[in-house]
C-alpha cells in the first residue's frame, strides 16, 4: 500500500504467462523449462504436439507462476491457411488465465532463418489478439545451444525480419536452451525480464473480456463432465457385457 502510495508498484507474487508461436518452435519444451518439470507433452518425432491450449502451474524462484500453452501454427501458413480450430484454439489461451497474462511469450528457434513468409506468419496469427498484445509480448528464442559462437544480438542483427519482430515487442528478448533443463538462471532471468516488462507498462496484465473467459471455463466444465460420464457409461457396458458373455462361455 505504502509503496503504491509513493508511486511504486509491488510485483506480482502470481504471474501469468501464455507461449505462442510456430509449431514445432519449442513452446512446451519452453513451458517445461520455466516450470522445472513436465507439464506439457513434448514433440520426439517430426509432428504437432499440441492440439489445444493447455494450463499448468508451479512455483519457482518464490513465486506462483500459471503457464499455458497452445497449439502452433503451420510456421509459413498465413492466417487464412489455418484452420479453424486451431485459431479458436490460439485465440483461447489468453482466457485460460483470467483476468490475462502478464506475459506472452513469442516463441521462436534460433536454428531458423525468418523469410517474409515467416514473418507474415507471426504478423497475421499475433493479428488475432488486439493490437495492445504486444505492450505485453516477449520474444523467447529457443534452441540457444544452436547459437554457438554467434551472440544473439548478431544473429538479430543479421535477420531483417526478426529485427522487426524484436523491435515490435519493445526490444525484448530472452533465449532459453531447453536441453538443459538444470540450468535455472536462464529461468531466473527470464522471469526479471518479465517483470521488468510488467513495472514499465502502464497496464499490468493484457486484458480479457472475463465474461468470455467464464463461458470458456464453463464450457470447459461441461465437456469434462460429459467426458466422464461417457466413460462411466462405456464402462457399465464393458463390464455388463463381461458379465453376460462371461456367463454364457
Ligand atoms: N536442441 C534443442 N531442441 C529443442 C529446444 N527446445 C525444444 N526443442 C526440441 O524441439 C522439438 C519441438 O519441441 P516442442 O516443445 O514440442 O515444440 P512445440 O512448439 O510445443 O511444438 P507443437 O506443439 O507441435 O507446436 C522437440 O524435439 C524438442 O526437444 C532447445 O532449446 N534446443
Ligand atoms: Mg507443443
Amino acid at each position: 500500500m505504502k509503496l503504491q502510495i509513493e508511486g511504486r508498484k509491488i510485483s506480482p507474487n502470481h504471474l501469468r504467462i501464455v507461449m505462442i508461436g510456430g509449431s514445432h518452435a519449442g513452446k512446451s519444451s519452453t513451458g517445461n523449462t520455466i516450470l522445472g518439470k513436465s507439464a506439457f507433452n513434448v514433440n520426439k518425432i517430426n509432428e504437432r504436439t499440441t492440439t489445444h491450449s493447455e494450463i499448468n502451474h508451479g512455483v519457482v524462484e518464490g513465486r506462483r507462476l500459471t503457464v499455458i500453452d497452445s497449439p502452433g501454427w503451420y510456421y509459413i501458413h498465413t492466417l487464412q491457411d489455418t484452420n479453424e480450430m486451431d485459431k479458436l484454439e490460439i485465440r483461447n489461451s489468453v482466457y485460460l488465465c483470467p483476468p490475462g497474462p502478464h506475459a506472452v511469450l513469442l516463441v521462436i528457434p534460433l536454428a531458423i532463418s525468418i523469410d517474409a513468409s515467416y514473418l507474415n506468419g507471426v504478423q497475421q496469427h499475433m493479428s488475432l489478439f488486439r493490437e495492445d498484445v504486444w505492450k505485453h509480448t516477449l520474444v523467447l528464442f529457443t534452441r540457444g545451444d544452436w547459437l554457438g559462437v554467434k551472440t544473439v544480438e548478431e544473429h538479430i542483427e543479421s535477420e531483417e525480419g526478426l529485427q522487426w519482430i524484436v523491435n515490435k515487442c519493445g526490444n525484448r528478448y530472452h533465449v532459453l536452451n531447453n536441453m538443459d533443463q538444470s540450468d535455472k538462471t536462464q529461468v531466473k532471468e527470464l522471469l526479471e525480464k518479465i517483470e521488468e516488462m510488467w513495472a514499465g507498462n502502464e497496464d499490468p496484465y493484457y486484458e480479457v473480456d472475463l465474461d468470455r473467459a467464464a463461458h470458456i471455463e464453463a464450457k470447459k466444465e461441461a465437456e469434462d463432465k460429459m467426458v466422464k460420464r461417457l466413460k462411466k457409461t462405456n464402462e457399465r457396458k464393458s463390464r455388463f457385457l463381461k458379465e453376460v458373455l462371461g456367463g454364457k462361455q
